[in-house]
């Protein structure tokens, strides 16, 4: 696959049988980078298809489109001295007010801003709530820096949220925009066939989500917990609820203290785990 300059064009919508809507995207989303091929995933799986429904618009550009001298240089040396190099303002800045479409950042009397988004390692934390707010809005933009990162009147001037997906350090913010994208773009209505599979989710309910099963009923000398084939939906659910609640324990402590729990909850807590992985690795310290 070839990408250029605007490679993942914006897609017409089909109006294909779930109903999107033919009035225009949920979620239209602008990406800046010097890697655009970075960004071919978008193409596939479930996000490809929300494109293809017109559910989602998304549009990659090169910022090397927006430098004015013949080498295309994106960046420079830092100030103060120090390894690596820093990108340019001036590019950044062209980039950003063409594809906001305003001249300058706090330019008044445009009626649609978008939301702009600088993943960075040095960002706030990325969590599934941040990700349902960004579902909700109706436009971002991402911005990849490289190396030690965009020059800061940039970032201070246009950016209205610096955001890291972890606690280590990646080359570059096109890996952790499409991590976001993901997670964000399950959330748009219409994009997930099955509604409850996305509120059902690790982190929803502020659990991790306990161990799951299919078909055979035995595999490997291992049965399927007996409870999950005895129809009684009240156990299931009891019993769903305490393997999230020792796994959540054992694995990520942290997440616990922020939760209201019943006496059943900590009874479940407090016996022994039954899950595998729990039996056999170190407990977790509860930093990352
Ligand atoms: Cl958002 N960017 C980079 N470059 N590294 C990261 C990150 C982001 N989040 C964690 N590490």
């Amino acid at each position: 696959m070839t990408l250029d300059r605007v490679t993942l064009d914006r897609v017409t919508p089909d109006h294909g049988d779930d109903g999107s809507s033919p009035v225009g995207p949920r979620l239209k989303v602008d990406i800046i980078t010097i890697f655009p091929d970075y960004l071919a995933p978008l193409e596939m799986s479930l996000l490809g298809k929300a494109r293809a429904r017109g559910l989602v618009d998304v549009q990659v550009h090169d910022l090397r489109a927006w430098t004015s001298d013949v080498h295309r240089t994106v960046d420079d040396q830092p100030y103060g001295g120090g390894p690596g190099m820093v990108m340019r303002p001036e590019p950044w800045w062209a980039a950003l007010t063409t594809v906001t479409g305003r001249a300058r950042p706090d330019q008044a009397g445009s009626p649609e801003r978008p939301r702009v988004i600088v993943p960075t390692p040095s960002g706030r934390p990325f969590t599934q709530s941040l990700a349902a707010e960004l579902a909700a809005a109706p436009w971002l933009v991402f911005c990849c820096g490289r190396y030690e990162g965009i020059d800061s009147r940039v970032v201070e001037a246009w950016a209205d949220d610096e955001v890291s997906i972890g606690d280590y350090v990646l080359s570059g913010g096109e890996v952790a925009t499409l991590v976001m994208l993901e997670a964000v773009t399950r959330l748009v209505p219409g994009v997930v066939g099955n509604a409850e599979s996305v509120v059902d989710d690790s982190f929803s309910h502020g659990l991790l989500e306990g161990p799951v099963y299919t078909r055979p009923v035995t595999w490997e000398g291992q049965d399927v917990p007996a409870i999950l084939r005895s129809g009684d939906h009240g156990a299931i659910a009891r019993w769903r609820r305490d393997e999230a609640l020792r796994r959540t324990a054992h694995r990520r402590p942290d997440l616990l203290a922020g939760l209201t729990l019943s006496d059943a909850d900590r009874q479940a807590i407090d016996s022994p785990a039954r899950d595998a992985a729990d039996r056999t690795s170190e407990p977790s310290t509860g930093s990352p």
